[in-house]
């Protein structure tokens, strides 16, 4: 024989034993995926096109129900809850609010059906309070350590350096009072600025502080709403999505709103390693604020992207009644938790035009007394841990 028919022989030899071995390989791996159980068929395809196969977990046990008792957070009384802390007045009139966060990270709570998770939290729950006060009143938060880290409190805003929660951790049993003018208005997350700090935010030492502007805005119903992810294998990628701490809560729970009534949600973006995170309104379109800072939206959208600790203020009515869902349109998240629904009833409200000629936020968030006592929730009945 000669060189080169060798050369061709040799070669088309190889190509039938590559071609053997994948049809080989082929045929054994659908076999395998056929008959694991591990993996879930998403059915209801064409004939003769592949089954979609995922191994995800079973994310949506619509069967079990979250104990109230153990879960991190309880996420209809969280969505409309406001603390705006223990007010008096400084000699010369300005308002001065004080708060009391305890940071805890010995705790396991329940961050969805079944699923037990090693939660770190400012007063108990996960998301923390939403703290809420007016421009340029004084705030003073008062951090108590009775973790077994350090930790501290970032806010976001404009302070002094040595208010900023970087630098100074505070010890386990320790205490400081962070002491600074809120300013300017709009919506903030705050969280533990400890390293490393993926871990100290993805435990869940985060929360929302809301300031609003000394003239208020329209008559609302507010509400907040922090979308996050839990990490329960400790692979740095999520395992669950949620908006307000236990995924699925709000198509279960459908939060119940009125129709035309104006409302107002203070959106804010806490999810560690994933870089973005979105919220989509069906059926509807909002105007969006972003970061709250000022009094014209930016944008009338059905849905804004955010990265970590972006956030801004949604305004919107519904016009007709009935059942609209609110998700992540990353697919992903939706389908592991961040997806809510909205009820909208039949109400007594008046239009959201009339609504926006109502006066200022004062008359719906005065702080009347019972305002007062709602900032006993900030410390956790329970007591310390
Ligand atoms: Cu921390």
């Amino acid at each position: 024989m000669t060189y080169p028919r060798i050369i061709i022989l040799f070669g088309v030899a190889i190509s039938i034993m590559i071609f053997g071995i994948s049809t080989m390989l082929y045929s054994r791996t659908s076999l395998s995926d056929q008959n694991s159980s591990k993996l879930d068929t998403v059915g209801g395809h064409t004939p003769g096109y592949p089954i979609l196969q995922t191994t995800g977990d079973v994310l949506d046990p619509t069967s079990f129900v979250i104990n109230p008792k153990t879960a991190v957070v309880e996420p209809m009384k969280y969505l409309r809850e406001f603390n705006y802390g223990r007010i008096s007045t400084s000699s010369n009139g300005t308002v001065i609010r004080d708060f009391t966060l305890i940071a805890s990270d010995r705790q396991t709570k329940e961050v969805s059906p079944g699923v037990f998770y090693n939660v770190w939290t400012f007063n108990g729950t996960i998301p923390g309070p939403t703290i809420r006060a007016t421009e340029g009143d004084v705030i003073r938060i008062t951090l108590i350590n009775n973790g077994t880290k350090f930790h501290s409190i970032h806010f976001h805003g404009i302070h002094p350096s040595e208010m900023d929660g970087v630098f100074e951790g505070i010890a386990p049993g320790g205490k400081f009072t962070y002491e600074f003018t809120a300013q300017p208005f709009g919506v903030f997350p705050y969280h533990c600025h400890m390293q490393p700090l993926e871990e100290h935010i993805t435990h869940g030492l985060y929360g929302v502080f809301i300031v609003d502007p000394k003239q208020g805005r329209p008559q609302a119903d507010e509400m907040v709403m922090l979308m996050n992810g839990y990490d329960t294998d400790f692979d740095t990628e999520n395992n669950f999505y949620t908006v307000n701490g236990i995924p699925f809560y709000y198509m279960h729970h459908p939060i119940q709103i009125e129709k035309n009534r104006l409302i107002r949600i203070y959106l804010v973006n806490m999810l560690e390693f994933d870089p973005l995170n979105n919220f989509h309104l069906h059926a509807n379109m909002f105007d969006f604020y972003k970061t709250g800072t000022k009094l014209i939206p930016d944008e009338y959208t059905d849905i804004v992207t955010m990265n970590q600790a972006e956030r801004g203020i949604l305004e919107f009515s519904y016009k007709y009644p009935g059942k609209y869902m609110f998700h992540a349109h990353k697919t992903e998240f939706a389908e592991k938790g961040w997806t809510g629904l909205f009820l909208v009833k039949e109400g007594t409200s008046q239009s959201v035009n009339e609504n926006l000629n109502v006066t200022s936020i004062r008359n719906i968030t005065n702080y009347s007394t019972s305002d007062f006592n709602k900032t006993t929730s900030l410390v956790p009945t329970g007591g310390v841990n």
